[in-house]
């Protein structure tokens, strides 16, 4: 009799032991407000939790997060690229982009040019400016494998945002739009790469418009905005 009894404490105490320790594991794998709250709730609440936040990519309703994440990223409409000279140059500046329903709007306004002279501007793959003289930009942002061009033509790198043009005094404002590129949503996003202004023209020349050396840098940033 008193040992079939310690028998089945010694059961209920392990069952309970491991229950509790379960719920624990479940709350504590979900979030940390989760793993906080006290085991007396409802255990369908923490396991509800728990799974969305295990499987954002499966299950019922497993787009949401994905879908969430698209949205969020899609929802930003301005972003800067602040443009540094490399070694040896003067120009800098800025670069803003902002998204539209019809596209994006690109707008330089770059200083320290020579009066007059006309300077290539791309969206360089990278957006590492680590580089004096702007090569760890890596080459033109062309996610679609398209051949150069000037942006006239639309199957081009999407990064080919053609010439701008410096005034009597060294200033150049420049604004395209183009409906190649998002800042950062599906199509060709740009955010987190580079904005590179080089020392020539683009003649549209294969493969990157005999642009030559790089004269400013950026790195293309979410922006405050209006
Ligand atoms: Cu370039």
């Amino acid at each position: 009799m008193k040992k079939s009894a310690l028998v089945l404490t010694a059961v209920i105490a392990f069952a309970f032991v491991y229950s509790v320790s379960a719920m624990h594991h479940e709350e504590g794998a979900a979030t940390q407000t989760a793993a906080t709250q006290p085991t007396t709730q409802p255990a369908t609440q923490p396991a509800m939790q728990h799974s969305k936040a295990m499987h954002p990519m499966g299950g019922m309703g497993g787009h949401s997060d994905a879908d969430a994440h698209a949205k969020q990223m899609a929802a930003i409409n301005d972003a800067v690229a602040v443009m540094v000279p490399t070694e040896g140059s003067s120009a800098h500046g800025t670069v803003r982009f902002h998204q539209t329903d019809d596209g994006v709007t690109i707008t330089a306004n770059i200083a320290g040019l020579d009066p007059g002279s006309t300077h290539a501007i791309h969206v360089h793959q990278f957006g590492d400016i680590t580089g004096a003289h702007g090569k760890s930009a890596g080459g033109h942002y062309n996610p679609m494998s398209h051949d150069h061009g000037l942006p006239e033509q639309d199957a081009r790198h999407a990064g080919d945002l053609g010439n701008l043009t410096a005034d009597d005094e060294g200033n150049a404002h420049y604004e395209i739009t183009v409906t190649n590129l998002s800042i950062a949503g599906l199509h060709n996003p740009v955010i987190g790469r580079g904005v590179i202004i080089h020392i020539q023209v683009d003649d549209g020349g294969q493969p990157t418009g005999n642009a030559g050396a790089r004269i400013a840098m950026g790195v293309i940033g979410i922006a405050k905005g209006e």
